[in-house]
């Protein structure tokens, strides 16, 4: 959704906010104001200083010294770099509603699944989350667990997972190659005792070992 060069401008903003461009941060006009955030809006008149307050109701200032700020950076810029970075976050706040809203994603944690509606094998099923920057789906506790499964259970269509059986230890292990620390293996799974290198999720949110090309919904994460 964003560009690279997106990235790097929210990453310089972020620093620099926390520098000193949050407490001269005068509002984006049109823009409404963010809980949390100071906007023209919340301002009324107020010094912005005076306006400013922390959880506790103290006074939060601006620091005294900037040891840590990046040294050459006009002020201009660097409150430009903050409503870029206010705007896109509101922006994709609202985008995060839409998706929300349609049933497109769902989240977990820090965790966004969700799913192109295909059933394919399991390698073809990895290749369009990784072309699309994310991974398939890989359960790490219960709560990622249901959340997949709620994904399952609307297509009533089995998933391959983000985990496959080691060539030599026979061991079960997420894509990046660690060790699976959560199952949630059917009884008496798994027992492909080799043969069945995948793992696909039932619709009651069980793990079976299976064999790797079978058509099974694409699920991932990001
Ligand atoms: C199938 C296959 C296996 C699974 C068993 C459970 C017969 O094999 O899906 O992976 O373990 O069913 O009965
Ligand atoms: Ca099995």
């Amino acid at each position: 959704m964003l560009s690279y060069s997106s990235y790097m401008l929210i990453a310089a903003a972020a620093l620099l906010v926390t520098c000193n461009a949050l407490p001269k941060y005068p509002g984006i006009p049109g823009l409404p104001s963010i809980p949390g955030l100071p906007g023209r809006d919340n301002l009324k008149g107020q010094t912005r200083l005076s306006g400013l307050r922390g959880a506790s109701g103290s006074l939060v200032r601006p620091p005294v010294k900037q040891l840590t700020c990046p040294q050459g950076l006009p002020n201009s810029l660097n409150t430009e770099l903050h409503k870029v970075l206010v705007n896109l976050k509101h922006r994709l706040s609202r985008l995060k509603g839409v998706l929300v809203l349609n049933g497109n994603i769902r989240e977990v944690g820090e965790k966004i699944l969700a799913t192109n509606g295909k059933k394919v094998d399991f390698a073809s099923a990895l290749a369009s989350c990784e072309e699309a920057r994310g991974t398939l789906a890989t359960p790490m506790n219960e709560e990622e667990n249901k959340a997949i499964l709620g994904i399952v259970k609307k297509y009533n269509r089995y998933a391959y997972l983000g985990i496959k059986e080691g060539e030599d230890s026979g061991q079960f292990k997420y894509l990046n190659g660690m060790h699976v620390n959560y199952t949630k293996w059917h009884q008496n799974e798994p027992n492909g005792k080799r043969t069945e290198k995948c793992v696909e999720m039932y619709t009651d949110g069980s793990w079976n070992d299976k064999r790797c090309n079978l058509p099974r919904l694409t699920i991932c994460e990001f």
